[in-house]
């Protein structure tokens, strides 16, 4: 076994072998760019070498300054992780050439399944179901028609040189077939700088099987079983699963016996995944993944192995840990992708710092395999995933179920993420069923991806709770009776207040009582459910109980001034908190003015040339049916108004400047 090794990679991957490197007691050498100096990756090595700006060309994917720390920590071996340079033949010779072990498969592996038409080929001669298509040298126009009408319509022309859903186009019929074959050139040549294209039937429905194999150098070949990662957006992969619901026995024994026979004909070391599509019991090799792959802690789980504990020994020169009738899936398990994403922009990747990360507590069954903390940031410049998720059950529902449960507990704020679009999928009746095809996402988008909901009355009680807290003199946290600003009525005191959610105003009374609970008033429309009774029951960990008529529900408020956000059953509510009494605050820290706190219409304005004494209300303004009294802020004379009794105003427009009274 190696003393030391480098991990050529970043984020959740590169703390993941260097979890299993830990435990085996080698020494793990991190790189890093500029960017990353303060990363979870780094703080968990033994070694870290800084290897370059940001930009991943000159830092992850820079070979030369790889090869150079590893000289330098004198690693043994190179893990590649996965992205990068894990699929690059060429840093898999540069490795050999100077002398360090790399960890994964010979680059003439790599080689032989990059290039789709090359692999096919070879594929079928080794006995390897493949669509029925054509990928042949000879790519002249007129024979690679002619192939399409053999095939039968609709065929699907892909770039040899693409992979992963790049460089695919379906030729619906023969009338199509010669404009759509310059277009997937052309597109083939620009992306890949090779047009060589193969075509095949178009299967419409397939899911993706996948089956993960390792070999070793002493000629043995086991397969890990399946796992079915029919659930992408946009050929991105969202949830991972195993065992692949309903694939009956005999045919996961023909996919694993043709996946051996796969990387027997490539002569394949170390850990790999060949890709099938699925459709009506039958299946078919689509391409090798010639690393280890995201969601190997699916295989993981059902398997009760370490992949990466693996593919160290297999570098290493030892044989596979265990014989193919050694190895058994036990229950089921589960992986979701947790990206940083903007559901607004269209799934789009998103950026900022990861201003709250709490993630469910890991058991048995719960594993979260990440490599951010709370306050780092999610740049530009590598892949948003912000962690995996995997539950693992004794059969799907139960895995659904934990999952389901886990994703409630993930608490992210300051980036948006996909969480809401994992718990929709979760929850969705086609998904519980089973067995969903590639086109699940897009057929139930509708379900899916719904714009986001206004608030529920629990995320409002909580910021209510929040701000009634906040209001509060030090010390004097369970008296409403302490609140400055609350109005007494008949012995219990009312106070209102204004919050934005999104461009919605909402106006939420809350009437306390003296044991520190109150009754939250809610104007019709603000939230689905009306009114509610809100008991304020102990909070841990500085999330907040409350019981709305009797539910207890757990939130967590984050406060950053007026920014509010109500972390409640995995959701991340953003409202905006509008201080009636800070225009005047302002205005007495030197402001000189009233700003209008939220947009509403002006029912009374003073004058211009009008002195007024501190406190006189100067302006009220309607808004959400309420009216709002907004008062000088001390004794002053009305310089100018900013508008006449009856106009509809913008959050923020200036309402009245003062000058200084004589
Ligand atoms: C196909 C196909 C239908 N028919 N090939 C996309 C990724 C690449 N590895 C293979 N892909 C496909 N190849 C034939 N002959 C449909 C897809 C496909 C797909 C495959 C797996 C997972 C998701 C997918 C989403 C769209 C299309």
């Amino acid at each position: 076994m190696f003393d030391s090794i480098l991990i050529a990679n970043r984020g959740e991957i590169a703390c993941r072998i260097i979890r299993t490197a830990r435990r085996m007691g080698v020494r793990a050498v991190a790189v890093y760019s500029e960017a990353d100096a303060g990363a979870m990756h780094v703080a968990m090595a033994d070694a870290a070498f800084c290897i370059g700006p940001a930009p991943a060309a000159e830092s992850y994917l820079a070979i030369p300054r790889i090869l150079d720390a590893a000289a330098r920590a004198g690693a043994q071996a190179i893990h590649p992780g996965y992205g990068f340079l894990s699929e690059n033949a060429a840093f898999a010779e540069a490795c050999a050439a100077a002398g360090v072990t790399f960890i994964g498969p010979p680059a003439a592996a790599i080689r032989a399944m990059g290039s789709k038409s090359a692999a096919k080929a070879l594929m079928d001669g080794a006995g390897v179901p493949l669509v029925p298509g054509y990928h042949g040298a000879d790519q002249d126009d007129a024979v690679l028609e002619d192939a399409a009408a053999r095939i039968g319509y609709p065929v699907l022309i892909k770039a040899s040189a693409g992979g992963g859903g790049r460089g695919m186009r379906v030729v619906p019929g023969p009338g199509a077939f010669a404009a759509s074959l310059a277009t997937a050139r052309g597109a083939a040549r620009a992306a890949f700088g090779d047009d060589t294209v193969l075509v095949e039937r178009y299967l419409t429905r397939p899911r993706h099987i996948e089956m993960q194999v390792f070999a070793d150098t002493h000629d043995n070949v086991v397969a890990l079983f399946e796992r079915d990662c029919s659930v992408q957006r946009r050929h991105q992969k969202v949830i991972e699963e195993a065992p692949a619901p309903g694939l009956d026995a005999a045919t996961r024994e023909r996919m694993a016996a043709a996946a051996c026979a796969a990387a027997r004909a490539i002569g394949y070391v170390g850990a790999g995944t060949v890709e099938f599509i699925a459709e009506d019991g039958a299946f078919y090799f689509m391409e090798m993944n010639t690393r280890l792959q995201v969601e190997h802690p699916v295989t993981e789980m059902i398997t009760g192995l370490d992949l990466v504990e693996w593919q160290l020994r297999v570098a290493a020169g030892e044989a596979l840990p265990r014989r193919q009738d050694e190895l058994a899936a036990t229950g089921h398990a589960i992986e979701v992708r947790i990206y940083a994403e903007d559901p607004a922009r269209d799934f789009a990747p998103a950026t900022g710092t990861l201003q709250h990360l709490r993630a469910p507590a890991e058991d048995a069954a719960i594993r979260v395999d990440t490599g951010v903390r709370q306050g780092d940031a999610i740049s530009v410049h590598y892949d948003p995933m912000i962690a995996k998720l995997i539950a693992h059950g004794a059969d799907r529902p139960d895995a659904v179920r934990r999952l389901a449960r886990a994703l409630d507990d993930y608490e992210i704020a300051g980036v948006q993420t996909n969480l809401g679009l994992l718990r929709a999928i979760v929850r969705h009746p086609a998904f519980r069923a089973g067995g969903v095809d590639t086109g699940f996402i897009a057929t139930h988008a509708a379900d899916l991806m719904q714009p986001p909901a206004p608030p529920p009355r629990a995320a409002l009680a909580a910021a209510v709770h929040r701000l009634l807290a906040d209001a509060r003199p030090d010390g004097d946290t369970h008296s409403p009776w302490a609140l400055r600003t609350a109005w007494r009525l008949n012995g219990d005191g009312y106070q209102d207040f204004h919050l934005l959610a999104g461009e919605t105003a909402l106006m939420l009374r809350a009437h306390l009582h003296r044991d520190g609970n109150f009754r939250l008033d809610l104007p019709d429309g603000a939230a689905p459910d009306g009114a509610a009774d809100v008991a304020v029951g102990p909070g841990d960990d500085g999330a907040v109980c409350l019981a709305l008529d009797g539910m207890q529900v757990r939130a967590r408020v984050l406060r950053s001034g007026p920014a509010l956000t109500v972390l409640l059953r995995g959701e991340a509510h953003a409202l905006t908190y509008v201080d009636p009494l800070a225009p005047a605050r302002e205005a007495a820290a030197g402001g000189d003015r009233i700003v209008a706190p939220m947009p509403g219409r002006v029912l009374e304005i003073a004058a211009a040339g009008r002195a007024v004494r501190r406190g006189e209300v100067v302006v009220v303004l309607e808004a959400m049916k309420v009216q709002m009294r907004l008062p000088a802020p001390r004794d002053a004379v009305i310089a100018a108004v900013g508008c006449a009794r009856g106009d509809l105003v913008e959050d923020g427009a200036e309402l009245v400047s003062f000058v200084p009274a004589e």
